[in-house]
């Protein structure tokens, strides 16, 4: 997307501090955040609204949010160019949230992959009502701040989707108001998959031992986690759709995220190898990735006023942007200004 008017296109994202970020949230999001800041205007936020839509320890919550913070910088954002910042410091983003809530289909919301898959593992009496309504206020996040693209891994598609439907539906009832978001998923690593079970995705909030590689891991750790990466039966490197190899599949598909080579290259390079050979190299380039992301992050914890200050002037810049546009929507659904 070119710029208009000498004005660079505008990115929103974000990420929930819902526990420790895995290489699944890296290939998936960070690294194209990274990718795309010095080609758009950039937001990314730490959705700490999002995260209460399942439960978390106040302290807890407090504590992985300013880790989230320090992991995106780490991850190579330079807050002098991306504007970072926490949800919960805009209010306008609950705001138009409700709005938007008012206004979404209870089938659109019921059909939400994510929603299924995560009220499924609790009782009906035990899932919070944010969690059917989560969709709209990731719309609003989107819309408050007039995006054009919203960088994410592809299991966020669907609220993309829902976030244009919505928009569309108020710009029809109250006049044009908001900017239809795209998504932009990355070419390899949209969706990375469990090393225990390659059929589920990789996720921060999944408990099993083996089951995700976190940013944070020791070096030693992460590498013993992908030698005991599930694969199958089969001696064949090659990228594949079928079930059974998903696996190996997987392995190869960090392994293309992180060297950006092609399929057919990789493929030639281990056509002679055995799986024991796949999994070395793909521990050797997530530790290489890993090793001074690390660094970075540990430097910045000890600078406490430093991650502070990013986030207050993130808040500023956000908070600005974001204002703007619930005053305009408030007034077209015909809310009584203050005077
Ligand atoms: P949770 O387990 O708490 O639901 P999560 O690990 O799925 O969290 P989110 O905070 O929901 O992570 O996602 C943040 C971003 O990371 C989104 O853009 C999402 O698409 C991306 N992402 C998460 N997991 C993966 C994955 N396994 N592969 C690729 N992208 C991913
Ligand atoms: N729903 C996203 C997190 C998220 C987000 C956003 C992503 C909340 N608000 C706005 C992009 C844009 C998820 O990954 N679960």
């Amino acid at each position: 997307m070119a710029a208009v008017n000498g004005k660079k296109p505008r990115v929103l994202s974000g990420i929930q501090p819902s526990g420790n970020l895995t290489i699944g949230n890296y290939l998936g999001a960070l690294k194209q955040w990274v990718e795309v800041q010095h080609d758009y205007d950039c937001f990314y936020c730490v959705v700490d609204l999002h995260a209460i839509t399942t439960a978390q320890d106040p302290a807890d919550l407090r504590q992985k949010t300013r880790e989230s913070a320090a992991m995106y910088i780490a991850a190579g954002l330079d807050p002098e160019i991306s504007t970072i910042f926490v949800q919960s410091h805009v209010p306008a983003h609950s705001e138009l949230a409700w709005m938007l809530t008012c206004m979404a289909p209870l089938g659109w919301l019921h059909r939400m992959t994510q929603f299924k898959d995560k009220s499924a593992k609790q009782t009906q009496e035990s899932i919070g009502a944010g969690l059917l309504n989560y969709p709209s206020l990731m719309a609003a996040d989107i819309l408050l701040y007039h995006a054009d693209l919203v960088p994410v891994g592809d299991d966020q598609n669907q609220h993309l989707e829902f976030t244009r439907d919505l928009a569309q539906r108020f710009n029809h009832l109250y006049g044009e108001t908001f900017t239809l978001p795209s998504v932009m998923n990355p070419q390899a690593g949209a969706r990375v998959m469990g090393l225990d079970n390659p059929t589920a995705k990789m996720s921060k909030s999944e408990a099993a031992e083996n089951h995700a590689v976190f940013l944070l891991d020791s070096l030693p750790a992460a590498r013993k986690k992908i030698m005991r990466a599930v694969t199958d039966s089969h001696r064949e490197i090659r990228f594949s759709k079928e079930r059974e190899r998903a696996g190996v599949n997987n392995l190869l598909t960090i392994y293309q995220a992180i060297t950006n080579e092609s399929s057919d290259a990789i493929e030639a390079d281990f056509a002679d190898m055995g799986y024991g050979n796949l999994k070395r190299a793909v521990a050797d380039c997530v530790a290489s990735t890993l090793e001074p992301l690390q660094a970075r992050y540990y430097e910045l914890m000890t600078e406490a006023g430093y991650l502070d200050s990013v986030l207050k002037l993130g808040r500023e810049k956000a908070g600005a942007i974001a204002e703007a546009t619930l005053k305009l929507a408030q007034e077209r659904m015909g809310f009584l200004a203050p005077s």
